[in-house]
């Protein structure tokens, strides 16, 4: 049996989600292997060797490693062209062409809006980070323009190569997803016909699905850590033989460095740990994968830009 393929970094990461969409659209066998964003392990010696940007994802296959998630799926059609979805990139000259050409589109004019939008929109507010309304402006009218060209060539084909789902189709997923689901802009796809439509066909592939569950998934796998921490906590408070001095001294750390941050600024006293009914910590430190979860139970999250932030959420 063939060694599956390496792919580093979070599936949050919306270049680690293009790749997965790929990988799993061409059913080849992966292994996922986390990297802590939090822990700048991306900014290390040893990941800095396959990834010399410092940034994810990086991808190996056997002794051979890339980075740049859109090569990397270019990589990965042509490698493993006769398995999964044969036409993902294109069986002759013309219909690989016009996959690059869209795809290009994708990179140079469409991701630099979206990903703008997808962090001013999403994250600032959240993070009690000034909106920056010029770029915001800017970017709209930007991405307005692209999606207008979108528009026109999608009342023409099915999709933007062709009627074939391509690769160039795929390489819209992450960005998108975030715009439609995690901001007020999802009309800038939806009010448009074919756009819309298009939208809906692509992001109900078995392939994106599953991505969207890998990063459900790995949100909560956080969410349930941090609350077995709080629990144990309690435990202790109630003389529990689950008692770990360890896992208290590590809870309190958590909530004096909550209160620390800038983002709790608004907190109105100086709780104790058992003033606190439920304890959320997210270092996620960079603006790669951000989850805050609300009192309401709903969360958030999302992956912009390289920039670094540490968010907290803290309920009472
Ligand atoms: N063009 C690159 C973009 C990679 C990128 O920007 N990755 C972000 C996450 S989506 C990252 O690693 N940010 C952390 C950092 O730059 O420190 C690709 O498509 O692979």
């Amino acid at each position: 049996m063939a060694t599956p393929v390496k792919v580093y970094g979070p599936p949050l990461s919306t270049a680690v989600s293009r790749v997965l969409a790929c990988l799993l659209e061409k059913d080849v066998d992966f292994q996922l292997i986390s990297i802590n964003l939090a822990k700048g392990e991306h900014k290390k010696a040893d990941f800095i060797k396959i990834q010399p940007f410092g940034q994810v994802p990086a991808f190996q296959d056997e002794n051979i490693s890339l980075f740049e998630s859109r090569a990397i799926c270019r990589y990965i059609c042509e490698k493993y062209k006769e398995k999964g979805n044969k036409g993902l990139y294109g069986t002759n000259p013309l219909a690989k062409a016009s996959i690059d050409q869209w795809l290009e589109a994708e990179g140079q004019s469409f991701n630099p809006p979206s990903s703008a939008l997808v962090f001013q929109l999403a994250f600032a507010p959240r993070m009690k980070l000034k909106q920056d309304e010029g770029l915001i402006k800017q970017s709209e009218a930007k991405l307005a323009k692209v999606l207008d060209v979108y528009e026109k060539r999608l009342g023409e084909t099915q999709f933007l190569a062709g009627d074939e789902f391509s690769l160039a189709d795929l390489s819209h997923l992450p960005n998108t997803q975030y715009l439609v689901n995690a901001t007020d802009r999802g009309e800038l796809f939806t009010s448009r016909e074919n756009v819309g439509r298009w939208w809906g066909e692509i992001s109900s592939r078995e392939s994106w699905k599953k991505v969207v569950e890998m990063q459900k998934s790995g949100k909560e796998e956080q969410r349930q850590k941090l609350l077995m921490m709080e629990s144990d906590a309690k435990d202790e408070e109630l003389g529990g033989y689950n008692s770990n001095n360890m896992k208290k001294a590590r809870l309190n750390s958590t909530l004096a460095a909550l209160l620390d941050d800038p983002v709790l600024a608004d907190v109105p006293k100086k709780p104790t740990l058992s003033d606190v009914d439920t304890l959320i910590s997210l270092e996620l430190g960079s603006a790669m994968r951000i989850s805050v979860l609300k009192l309401d139970g709903t969360s958030f999250g999302t992956c912009p830009t390289p920039t670094r932030f540490k968010v907290f959420s803290l309920t009472f």
